[in-house]
């Protein structure tokens, strides 16, 4: 008969449980990773955040920050799916008639030249069904792989993807994609208050700036980890075996 938190949390560690190296603890808290309950979130890898012409491209960052995960996201789906781990992709996007768009949203984005539903070299700008707005091919979901179209910069928001996580049974989340410190960390802060058990890949995510990279990582790192863990994706390959 266990009493306490912590005493039902210990007795929740599986005997033998997997755990990956991290920081700061080892990920996930209780060593219960499996195939059956962990999910690999792939964040916006579309052309407007890390292609030639996109938005990110339009508004005059250096794409090459945002690129650098493409590998090391490539290396992480083999290891993946060769396991049967659930992969899920994200796009960031607004309907062509821009219904789903906030004014301020848009005013923001036009005042720096880059206006969200107006016309680019990579198509019009963050709408679904634009050439922008594509994931890239690279890293191209596979047939029967999830897709998640939100409107905004967290994947939960105005999306069924928690009665999609919950259907399927996870409770793990390993997250990756662009950008750390804006949709992948809202994703993070959004999955971490929902009660799933989050992970980010350091080396499979990346900022339009590389001092806000560190800094959202550094950020989940807090308070014995505020939003979850952190590790490199060698770290979760290798744990997997
Ligand atoms: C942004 C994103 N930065 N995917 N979107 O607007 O991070």
């Amino acid at each position: 008969m266990t009493d306490t938190l912590d005493e039902r949390i210990a007795a929740a560690h599986v005997p033998g449980g997997v755990t990956i190296a991290s920081e700061p603890y080892p990920w996930p808290y209780d060593g219960d990773l499996r195939p059956e309950n962990t999910a690999l979130i792939v964040i916006d890898m579309q052309t407007d955040f890390c292609g030639p012409g996109g938005y990110v491209d339009s508004m005059g960052y250096d794409i090459s920050l945002t690129r650098a995960p493409i590998a090391p996201i490539g290396r992480l789906f083999d290891a993946m799916r060769s396991k049967g781990y659930t992969i899920i992709h994200t796009r960031e996007g607004h309907r062509p008639d821009l219904s789903d768009l906030p004014a301020n949203k848009r005013w923001r984005s036009q005042r720096i030249g880059a206006g969200i539903g107006d016309q680019g070299p990579a198509g019009k700008i963050l709408i679904r069904g634009e050439p922008g707005w594509e994931i890239i091919p690279e890293l191209a979901p596979l047939a029967g792989e999830t897709i998640i179209d939100k409107p905004g910069k967290g994947s939960f928001c105005a999306t069924d993807l928690e009665m999609i996580l919950r259907l399927k049974g996870i409770r793990n989340i390993v997250l990756t994609g662009i950008t750390t410190d804006v949709c992948v960390h809202t994703t993070m802060r959004e999955a971490n208050d929902r009660g799933f058990e989050c992970l980010i890949l350091s080396d499979c995510c990346g900022a339009t700036k590389y001092e806000n990279h560190l800094a959202a990582l550094e950020m989940v790192k807090m308070q014995g980890g505020v939003f979850g863990a952190v590790a490199t994706s060698d770290a979760l390959i290798g744990a997997l075996g």
